[in-house]
């Protein structure tokens, strides 16, 4: 055995963690080099505390003690506040034309639920164009890009297990149109998994059960991909986060950005009106005096049913995973070499070989995974802020195969803000049983916003009924 391997089994040994060796003699060379090297990734003394707190104890998540609801910033300026938010407009518009803006996309989960295999961004997901969501973000960027003058540089992360495959279709789709040099793809960390005796589980004999961190990761892939240093390089200082699954996102948002500028907070967060008290969503809440999100599986029932004397929700401040974050707090969060935010559990059923090596596919869970969540980084900004927003324009995403939050229910949704847009834009929409009777789709590359549209030249002044309309740069196509 040489040295380097001596040493490793030494370190797993001294945090019982051998037995992740237990085939590694019979491995080939190549087998032997992949279980080095995610070991080697890992940092044992930290693998052993959190097997400890979390695996062997179950360590609960803190929960505040005193829980209020958050002040917000509405979606439209109340008396008061129209100066603000006129400037907020105008900084955010500046932002982009001094390159002072990246977007960020977050997509290395597996998306699981939705049963696609592939990574989540390939998904068709427009109602008559079928445009993967990666197409729909590349083109709002591509179309503000344009506007601003300037490029916008698209930071996407992937984990190992989507990261060739996405690399493969940006490159497959001539990268949606976008400049290469302007899309920079890095990869999260990944977490083993552990058996309930807090032992890291190997997939293989000669694999570790990995899995990726979270999207919590994303604030230390950030730094330790070189995607910080390049922002630095550019001039970037603010990023505008969002998640793979959302086709109504609004990728960039001068306002939400400029808010976000001219109150000088390090994080800031869009938000919904909940569907209902236990929606699966983030709660926004104040709490040992600071902003945070606290987990729908985490807020207590009798809190999230909790109502106003005039009947709605006390806590009805949905988190939509839209944030948007300086450069220079990322890089904070970093300062120390290692990333302080809190780790969740779940319990999961995860394929292992067992001591004989056979491979088991268990039917219960057996497993304890950890992940990072990025809404943890909340509590740690300064002058964090929360931007009210409505569901119908911003967030509709696709997670399960069916029934809510499914590929139907986003496409029914991008067809009614479509319509919206439309009649907004003085074209009229026919109805039916109260939802448009046409299948309607609007390319980023015309607008990205119903303001946007209603200023555009639109020449068709009228949607027949059961139509198929696209509309683009070029016109409408009438199908
Ligand atoms: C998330 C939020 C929830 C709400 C909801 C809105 C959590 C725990 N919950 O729920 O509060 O805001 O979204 O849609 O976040 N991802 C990675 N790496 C990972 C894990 C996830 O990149 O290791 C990405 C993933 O590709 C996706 C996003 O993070 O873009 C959300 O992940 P999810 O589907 O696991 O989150 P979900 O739906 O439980």
């Amino acid at each position: 055995m040489d040295d380097a391997t001596t040493t490793l089994r030494e370190r797993l040994s001294a945090v019982d963690q051998q037995q992740v060796l237990r085939f590694f003699d019979a491995l080939d060379a190549a087998g032997k080099d992949k279980l080095r090297k995610q070991l080697l990734a890992l940092d044992l003394d930290e693998i052993d505390e959190l097997a400890e707190m979390h695996v062997r104890h179950k360590t609960p998540v803190a929960i505040p003690n005193d829980i209020q609801p958050v002040q917000m910033y509405p979606q439209r300026p109340h008396a008061g506040q129209e100066r603000l938010y006129a400037d907020a407009i105008d900084r955010g518009n500046a932002l982009l034309k001094q390159g002072k803006i990246g977007a960020f996309l977050v997509a290395g989960g597996q998306g699981t639920r939705l049963g696609y295999d592939g990574p989540k961004g390939e998904f068709p997901v427009t109602p008559i164009k079928n445009k993967p969501l990666f197409r729909v973000f590349a083109e709002q960027l591509q179309a503000w890009s344009r506007d601003a003058g300037r490029a916008i540089p698209w930071y996407i992360m992937t984990s190992d297990a989507n990261d060739a495959q996405t690399r493969a279709f940006f490159r497959q789709n001539n990268h949606f149109g976008l400049n290469p040099e302007d899309i920079f793809i890095f990869q999260q960390g990944m977490m083993p998994a552990f058996d309930m005796l807090g032992h890291m589980l190997l997939a293989e004999k000669d694999s570790l059960a990995l899995s990726p961190d979270g999207h919590g990761g994303s604030l230390r892939a950030l730094h330790k991909s070189g995607a910080l240093a390049d922002m630095r390089k550019r001039g970037v200082e603010h990023l505008s986060y969002f998640q793979v699954d959302n086709p109504l996102v609004h990728c960039i948002d001068p306002l939400f950005l400029g808010l976000h500028d001219v109150t000088g907070s390090e994080m800031s967060s869009k938000s919904i009106p909940k569907a209902g008290p236990l929606e699966k969503v983030g709660n926004f809440v104040m709490a040992d005096d600071a902003l945070q999100v606290i987990e729908y599986s985490d807020l207590p029932e009798e809190l999230a049913k909790q109502t106003n004397p005039d009947g709605g929700l006390k806590f009805n401040a949905g988190s939509i995973a839209i944030h948007a974050l300086r450069v220079a707090f990322v890089e904070r969060l970093n300062a120390s070499g290692k990333l302080d935010l809190p780790w969740h559990r779940a319990e999961k059923k995860v394929p292992y070989v067992d001591d004989k090596g056979t491979p088991c596919e268990p039917d219960k869970p057996n497993a304890v995974k950890l992940e990072q969540f990025v809404f943890d980084a909340i509590p740690l900004a300064k002058n964090a802020i929360v931007l009210e927003t409505d569901r119908a324009e911003e967030f509709s995403p696709v997670k399960n195969a069916e029934g809510n939050d499914s590929p139907a229910t986003c496409r029914r949704d991008q067809i009614r803000r479509a319509a919206r847009w439309l009649r907004a834009a003085r074209v009229q929409v026919p109805e039916k049983d109260g939802e448009p009777d046409a299948t309607l789709e609007i390319s980023p590359l015309l607008a990205t916003t119903e303001k946007q549209l209603a200023d555009r030249n639109l020449k068709l002044e009228k949607v027949s009924d059961g139509q198929a309309v696209y509309f683009d740069e070029n016109g409408a196509d009438v199908t």
